[in-house]
Parts: C-alpha cells; structure tokens; sequence
C-alpha cells in the first residue's frame, strides 16, 4: 500500500487593491498545509481486503493562498480503518527496517503520511528595500509512505489441528462463537475467533484452519494463516480420537508449524485428544494413552461433543494464558532438557522435542 499526505497548497503573489488605497502592497496568502493520513484499528473491520494489492491512498492537497493574505484551504485528511492486530512495515527496500506501528488496541491511531506544508504568500517576503515582491513558495510535497500491513490476530489461545478434528466444534463449545461445523475437510477457511468468558477477564479463542501435511508447501489452504498464531499465548494442537495415525498426525502438525517458523514450538501448549465419546475411540484409549505416556505437554481427553473433558481443558489453558500474561515462566518438569525451555543458549529445535522426552546424551 503507498499513501501520500496532501501536497500543501502553493502561496499566491498579489498586491493590494482598493479605492483610495494606492500602493496597497504584497497581499498574497500561505497555501493551505496537507491532510495527514492516519491509521485507526477499528473492532469494525475484519480483514485487510480492501488494501490489498498495491493500492494506493492520498489525503487532500492544500488550496492556493488568497488575496488580502487568505490562508488557503487545508487538504483534508484520510482516516485508514484497519482490523485490531494489524501490524505496519516499510516496504523492503524502502530504506526503513524497523515496524512502523502495531495496533494492538481498538481506537490505536498513528499519522502515516504528514501532508506537506502550505506555501508563503508574496506578502512574507516584503523587506524594506523590496516592498513589491513577486515571490512565494511553493507548497511541500505531502510525506510518501510505502508500508506492508499484516494482521496478526491478538489472541490467548489458538486450536490448530488436522481438518475434521473438531476445531469448530470445539471452539462452539467453549465460547459464543458459531463456526460452521461439516465432516468434510476445510469447513474452516479463515481463522475465527471466540471469545471464552474467565471469572477475572476474557479470554480469545481462535480456531485456524486445518493443517495438513505439505502445508508449508500450500497443500490444503497452505499455512499462511499460521501467522496469527506468532502473537498467541498458549497453542492447543487439537487431534482426532478415531484417526489411526494419531502420533504422527500430532508429529505433521509439529513438523508444519516449525516448518512455518520453528521458534512456534516454544510456545506453551496443550495436547487435546478429542472424540472420545465415540465407541471406536474408546477401545483404543488404553493404546492411545499408552502412545502418549512420553508426552511432556499437558494432555488431554476431551469430546467437544459431549463436554467431557472439556471444562478441565479450558481451565487449564486459561490458567497457562493468565501466567503467560504475567510474564512468568511455566514450570516444566526438571527431566524435560533445557534446550526446549528457550533462552539464549537454546539449541535447534525437532518438532517434537516439546512433546517427547529427548534421546538422553
Ligand atoms: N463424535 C464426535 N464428533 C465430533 C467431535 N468433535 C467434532 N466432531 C465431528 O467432527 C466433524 C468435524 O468437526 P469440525 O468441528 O467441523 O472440525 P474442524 O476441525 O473444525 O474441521 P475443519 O474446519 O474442516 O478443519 C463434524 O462432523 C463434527 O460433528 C466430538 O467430540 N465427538
Ligand atoms: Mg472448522
């Protein structure tokens, strides 16, 4: 996206007129200064597709000055309404590195482009030896911006998981939010939020479409959407009860979200076997326990159907959100390496370091 502040308007060369009024003078006025172009997040835009595509936005120019030293008309400014989580860069190249804003709150507003300053009229150049001068400046330029915007979604919590593996159900279950809920693949198109109600504060949910093997590759619907989950504070990897590969369903999941950007492991996570009302489900459940003894995330069984379980995962994922939000550490368990703690020394991450206790050096 590239936007412009206004251009200031130009100042105006003219001389006094009037009946009786000979030699009135340089009476030229400033041209009107430019809009500004500011940046909003609004709770009442969802998404960024109006700014897609290299559009481009400017504010109003400033008028010409009038005569009798009339100032000129200032350019009017332009108000960009953006989502709550959109993130602003300087596009590569632009010569500027470092993020340009990050509206994490409704209401956030920044002034992107300054429009340029309004010209001088003739009348600020009379001196006592030129006392008729023919000059005025022009008007500034209004200031250029060529910016990137990126909405990462602000949440607490985020459900990824194979498509089909109950996300929506999930989610319907333990917030407001209605997503549609279908036994094929990708009902779930773009990430949906929800909002889960704590006895001290909210909590935001959100489920991301499904991934799936390849992901990072744009099988399925790519993982582009993993993006939102950067700013997230707890990830719960949702699987499927009645899948067959359950292990390596949770292994894809972890290779695509590294493949994505591997410092995501680190992030604190849950575990949540879901389907369990299912009779299937149910006579695999030792063997399914069994696959996951070595698992050092907190796991649950959970059936988003029923509820069973369901109220124990919640707690559990508020209560790692609320210490998250204080900055403190989660306690891992002292077998658990070190190198999957973060910090300065960490090592390379597998994808399932976090989940699986490592081979012992
Ligand atoms: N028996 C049972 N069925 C479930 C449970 N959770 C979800 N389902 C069913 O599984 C199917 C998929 O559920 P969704 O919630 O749409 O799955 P999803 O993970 O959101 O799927 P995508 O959006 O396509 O990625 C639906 O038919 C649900 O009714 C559960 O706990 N028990
Ligand atoms: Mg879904």
């Amino acid at each position: 996206m590239v936007v412009w502040g206004g251009d200031g308007g130009d100042g105006l060369v003219s001389f006094h007129h009037e009946k009786y009024v000979p030699f009135g003078g340089p009476d030229g006025g400033d041209g009107g200064g430019g809009g500004d172009v500011f940046i909003v997040a609004s709770p009442e835009v969802n998404d960024l597709d109006l700014l897609k595509g290299g559009k481009k936005f400017a504010a109003g120019d400033g008028t010409q000055g009038g005569s009798w030293r009339k100032r000129g008309k200032r350019g009017k400014d332009l108000t960009i309404l953006v989502p709550v989580g959109t993130i602003l860069f300087p596009k590569p190249g632009s010569g500027k590195e470092v993020l340009l804003a990050d509206l994490t709150t409704a209401g956030k507003q920044i002034l992107l482009a300054k429009g340029g300053h309004g010209g001088l009229g003739n009348a600020h150049f009379a001196t006592a030896v030129v006392q008729a001068p023919e000059t005025a400046s022009k008007g500034e330029p209004g200031e250029e911006q060529h910016i990137i915007l990126e909405l990462k979604l602000p949440t607490d919590i985020c459900i990824i998981g194979y498509p089909n593996s109950g996300k929506s159900t999930l989610l319907s279950t333990i917030s407001q939010a209605r997503p549609q809920i279908a036994d094929y693949p990708f009902t779930t198109r773009q990430p949906i939020l929800g909002v889960i109600q704590g006895s001290k504060r909210d909590f935001i949910v959100a489920e991301m479409p499904g991934l799936v093997e390849g992901a990072h590759a744009g099988k399925g619907l790519g993982n582009d959407f993993l993006r939102h989950v950067e700013r997230t504070k707890l990830l719960i990897y949702l699987l499927d009860g009645s899948s067959s590969t359950i292990v390596d369903d949770l292994k894809i999941l972890c290779k695509e979200v590294a493949s994505y950007k591997a410092n995501l492991l680190r992030k604190p996570k849950i575990v949540a076997v879901n389907k369990v009302d299912l009779p299937q489900v149910q006579t695999h459940l030792p063997g399914i326990r069994q696959n996951f003894a070595g698992c050092k995330a907190p796991l649950f069984y959970v059936s988003a159907v029923s509820g069973q379980g369901v109220l124990e995962l919640t707690g559990r994922a508020m209560e790692i959100v609320e210490r998250e939000s204080q900055g403190e550490e989660i306690a891992l368990p002292s077998h658990v390496p070190r190198q999957i703690e973060g910090g300065e020394d960490e090592g390379p991450l597998t994808p399932l370091a976090v989940f699986h206790p490592l081979p012992e050096k």
